[in-house]
């Protein structure tokens, strides 16, 4: 995800976008000619709420596009290729009109939004409401109504372009929980259409979404969907549960059967006219080999040896890397990090830990408050314990490119995962992935959705303090032999499943759903037996 810093999902296309220092990109340099404008239709579109685009304006005035080559946009280019596809979203700053255009091979079809609507849909309604609440309510959710009517506004905005550029009979992916109401809107503009949705960050149990004001409506936008996609298995049953409760519609896992007043429906086993919409788990994952090729570069291994150096050479460096979100639990990680420095546990000599914390989401309040916390824990913990030649917390406020990224990847001994919830926590396989040396020790919370995949992990509860600590020690102690057998086991996880195969089931399961909406799916070799139904739920 990623925004006024920034937001896509991660490095993918969600809406927090890791805000990058100017002199620092890793991005390709900005198209220098004018962007051509298209007026075409498309039989793939991919809808997010950030465009794979960032806006810029040069010292001279002149405006250029930037391609921001995340996960999700790696994993769709092929796929876009060979469909002809197009991307529509917002390009991140308020009350920017432009014509659509092609990118780096992707046409590119703005959605605009006002100062207030940024404010109400995105900073409100998106990032303030339904953020936390999709997140086990760490923090807050504030319900506003009017924060809800921009929501809906917008969501039929997209849905409104969208529907004007895709060809008769084809295929839309709608990204993440900013558009739940485009399936729904989408499908009464275009019932010729398929519609995919995924779902980046967890489904809340039913006892929590029920909170939401707007929650049949928040089911009934999803269910306009021809396949809704969940990071965890858990994420669908808790889907499955709420529209069971909420919507009284019968559900036979992975599918619900949705009331339809069309005659040539099928029937269900009730007698009724239905509509079937699949709802399942498909865990995203990475460019694993890109990843791993970048690690494999000499320039970044040596900028791997002048971190450790930088840091004066500890035995151990621990490492961090999160947008700056309560959800991650830095807090959590930075308590107990301190407390094994107080303990006499771990000095600084040997263990440093590095957290990179970017920027994200900052006009939010919960967000300001988050960073005035964490930074004065930061400065208490090197306040008392770091020496003039080594510090306790070398903490980083910044976006990094992707090959710094790397670099501190390699030269971490222990990667520190500890999110009170997370969709999936790509950091968690990004660090996998760039560790050819089978070397190295991923902890990992059991909130985080990589948990399911990384059984190998050193998976830990963030929430039990004593536990993390003797964690993060087992992590400092444990033997090379030990960390080479669980560091090939995930590795062989994680180079496995990437993100292409990600995309290329979620397009299988739209295929199979409505045949003859067969979308190309270029080099993928991944399939997937179809689902049977494992366990009939009788609707409440
Ligand atoms: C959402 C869900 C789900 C971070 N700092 C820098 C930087 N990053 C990159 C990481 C990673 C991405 O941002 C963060 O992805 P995560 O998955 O860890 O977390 P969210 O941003 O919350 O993403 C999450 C994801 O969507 C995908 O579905 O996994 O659960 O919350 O790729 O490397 N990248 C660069 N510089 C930084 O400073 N270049």
């Amino acid at each position: 995800m990623l925004a006024d810093s920034v937001e896509v999902p991660g490095e993918c296309v969600s809406d927090d976008r890791v805000e990058l220092p100017e002199d620092m990109s890793d991005q390709p340099k900005p198209d220098s000619e004018a962007p051509a404008t298209t007026t075409e239709t498309y039989g793939f579109v991919v809808v997010s709420n950030r465009l794979p685009v960032d806006h810029t304006v040069g010292e001279d005035g002149e405006v250029s596009w930037q391609h921001s080559p995340g996960g999700l946009v790696t994993a769709l280019e092929p796929v876009m290729r060979a469909n002809e596809g197009a991307w529509v979203g917002w390009a991140g700053k308020p009350d920017l009109e432009f014509e659509p255009f092609e990118n780096d091979g992707i046409d590119i079809v703005p959605v605009p939004l006002s100062e207030e609507e940024v404010q109400r849909y995105y900073e409100g309604f998106s990032n303030d409401t339904l953020w936390p609440l999709y997140h086990d309510v760490i923090s807050a959710p504030t319900y506003h109504r009017v924060w809800w009517e921009a929501y809906v506004r917008v969501n039929r905005r997209f849905a409104e372009k969208a529907a004007a550029i895709t060809d008769q009979g084809g295929v839309v992916w709608v990204q993440d929980y900013q558009l739940q109401l485009v399936p729904q809107y989408l499908r009464e503009l275009r019932p010729d259409l398929t519609i995919g949705f995924f779902n980046h960050i967890p489904f809340p149990p039913l006892g929590i979404f029920s909170q939401l004001p707007w929650r049949e409506k928040i089911l009934e936008g999803l269910l306009g969907a021809d396949v809704i996609g969940f990071q965890r298995a858990d994420d669908a049953s808790n889907f499955s549960r709420s529209v069971r409760h909420l919507l009284g519609y019968a559900t036979s896992r992975p599918f619900i059967d949705v009331p339809v007043d069309d005659e040539s429906a099928p029937l269900s086993r009730r007698g009724r006219k239905v509509r079937r919409v699949l709802a399942k788990q498909f865990p995203i994952s990475i460019d694993s080999a890109g990843y791993e090729e970048l690690a494999r570069r000499p320039e970044i291994q040596e900028r791997a040896r002048e971190i450790r150096e930088g840091l004066g050479n500890p035995k151990t460096v621990i490492l961090g890397v999160d947008r700056l979100d309560y959800t991650k639990g830095i807090r959590h990680r930075m308590k107990a990090f301190g407390e094994l420095l107080k303990d006499g546990r771990l000095s600084v000599e040997d263990a440093t830990l590095v957290q990179v914390a970017s920027p994200s989401r900052e006009r939010v309040e919960a967000y300001m408050d988050l960073r005035d916390e964490i930074e004065l824990t930061v400065g208490r913990i090197n306040g008392d314990y770091a020496t003039m030649s080594h510090t306790a917390i070398s903490y980083h406020h910044h976006g990094y490119p992707r090959e710094e990224m790397v670099a501190l990847y390699l030269a971490a001994d222990i990667m520190l995962v500890t999110a009170l919830r997370d969709g999936m926590n790509l950091v968690a396989k990004e660090y996998v992935a760039v560790r050819h040396d089978n070397d190295g020790v991923l902890i990992l919370s059991e909130f985080a959705g990589a948990a399911d995949e990384l059984r190998s992990a050193l998976l830990v509860n963030p929430h039990d303090i004593g536990g993390l600590k003797n964690t993060i020690m087992r992590g400092i102690e444990m033997p090379r032999r030990d960390r080479v057998t669980r560091m090939r086991a995930l590795r062989r996880r994680v180079l496995d499943n990437d993100v292409a195969k990600w995309s290329a089931k979620f397009l299988e399961a739209l295929a199979e759903v409505r045949p003859g909406h067969r979308i190309s799916a270029p080099s993928s070799s991944s399939s997937q037996s179809p689902d049977t139904p494992t366990e009939t739920d009788p609707a409440a």
